[in-house]
């Protein structure tokens, strides 16, 4: 990957940042795709490739289109974008469950040729924004960059059309405009309380021991899941594998199936920006006004889970019949989604600053801690049971931007941009200490700081040459 000098100007004297942001991507750049990690998690996770997409993509678009393209080669012919596609040359025991358990997802008829093995989950769908993304910081270079960046919009619109239609239909055959996942692994929030009582219900049956590789690779366990939650994340993958990867069967027989309402949310989003897709490669009014209900549908499903005493939206247990109560920042999902009334962006923005969120007094910096330090689930080191995470703050800082408060916007970013400065490239902080935790170099965290520092430069034209 070519390393891009930026003017000084652009960077607020935050050189030394953009530079280690470019040597962690490039130090996890595997050719055509990135790890999410260099030793924790040594595969292409989905949700991280396309976040990784809108940071390179202000380095070298081609090489951002190539990390979307690679990953898209992999996607089922259900339209299915994998969580994980599995990186051969892995290093053996690095990762569990890796491809030699989910290799069985290569037995449905629905999925792509292997190997690279894949998962047969999926996690939310940034995919679409990471495009658009690609297709600004192409508008300020020169022709040959634009040309081939709406080349590949016109190649990546088909299958981002195909992934949106996957989760509105088949995670989504109650046309309520929620996405169902039947694994927290999909949320991409994988151990938050938000799944605590669903999760609690799941009875673990037999089942082999197991390695937790997952744990060589950090500090202390705790800032892992559980074994008791890794038990039933690995009890999920056996009956999901045993109905055969297929939808259907998992949806009829599974103990675990929820309404998430930060995936829908994020959909929402990303159908949005899919339809200013649309309109670059001139698709036919008729698939702009499918894309436009799916948006519209998302936003009437998150209206209906919103609770007006937690001022938040709450994800709905399908199983169980009930919304699932819990203080996450997956409750700020209708600020993600966009066009709000003023009341309810009044009501999530007043509690995005108190003290249940990032307005809490003990706070290192004034950011939302993962689940609310006023809830009984919450835990400040371990994983999504309170940790900060970077490309949390970058969706709500980019949220905040398109509802157009760029005050609380601006805030959000020099307070992650000064986290991470002041404590490195981690995949998570502890909120009241700022310790980083989990994975060191991890490529998210390196592109949203790229992004943060450098998204201005996309609107002044020739600043980022
Ligand atoms: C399981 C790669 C991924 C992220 C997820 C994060 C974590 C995996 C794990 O790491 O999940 O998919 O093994 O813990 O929760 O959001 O995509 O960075």
């Amino acid at each position: 990957m070519q390393v891009k000098i930026f003017p000084r100007s652009v960077l607020e004297g935050r050189e030394g940042l953009a530079v280690r942001a470019q040597e962690v991507l490039s130090q996890n750049d595997m050719g055509g795709w990135t790890r999410a990690a260099p030793t924790l998690y040594p595969h292409q996770w989905s949700w991280d490739s396309a976040f990784i997409a809108v940071g390179l993509a202000h380095l070298d678009t081609r090489r951002a289109a190539q990390e979307l393209r690679t990953l898209f080669a992999h996607q089922w012919k259900t339209g299915k974008v994998p969580h994980i596609v599995f990186n051969p040359k892995a290093p053996p025991h690095s990762y569990y469950p890796g491809a030699d358990h989910w290799a069985c997802a290569a037995a449905s008829p629905d999925a792509p040729p292997a190997p690279p093995y894949t998962s047969c989950l999926c996690q939310p769908p940034v995919h679409a924004i990471a495009a658009l993304r690609i297709w600004e910081a192409a508008g300020g270079e020169h022709e040959k960059a634009r040309t081939e960046a709406i080349n590949f919009l016109r190649e990546i619109y088909p299958r981002l059309l195909a992934w949106h239609r996957y989760l509105v239909t088949f995670r989504d055959p109650e046309h309520s405009g929620l996405v169902t996942i039947y694994h927290p692994w999909a949320s991409g929030t994988d151990n938050s309380p938000r799944w605590d009582d669903a999760l609690a219900a799941v009875e673990v049956g037999e089942m082999s021991t197991y390695p937790r590789y997952d744990l060589q690779n950090v500090d202390d366990p705790s800032e892992r899941p559980a074994s008791a939650d890794y038990d039933r994340y690995l009890w999920l993958v056996k009956l999901i594998k045993r109905a055969g990867c297929d939808e259907r069967a998992i949806y009829r027989s599974h103990p675990f199936l929820v309404k998430d309402v930060l995936l829908s949310a994020i959909l929402v989003a990303a159908n949005e920006a899919l339809l200013e897709i649309a309109e670059v490669v001139e698709a036919s009014d008729e698939e702009r006004d499918l894309i436009d209900g799916w948006a519209g549908r998302g936003r009437q499903g998150l209206e209906k889970c919103w609770d007006e005493k937690l001022n938040l939206c709450l994800d709905y247990d399908l199983r169980a019949g009930r919304p699932l109560r819990a203080r996450t920042v997956a409750g700020f999902a209708p600020l993600v989604a966009g066009r709000q009334s003023p009341e309810r962006l009044a009501a999530l923005l007043g509690e995005l600053d108190s003290t249940a969120f990032a307005g809490h007094p003990g706070l290192r910096w004034p950011l939302p801690p993962s689940t609310s330090p006023n809830e009984t689930g919450f835990h400040p080191r371990s994983y999504w049971r309170g940790p900060t995470w970077p490309v949390v703050n970058w969706l709500l800082w980019w949220s905040l931007l398109r509802a157009g408060e760029a005050g609380r916007a601006e805030r959000i970013r020099r307070s992650a941009l000064d986290q991470i400065s002041s404590d490195g490239f981690a995949e998570y902080f502890e909120p009241f200490t700022g310790e980083p935790l989990g994975s060191n170099s991890q490529s998210w965290t390196a592109a949203v700081i790229l992004d943060w520092l450098l998204s201005d430069s996309l609107r002044e034209p020739g600043m980022a040459a």
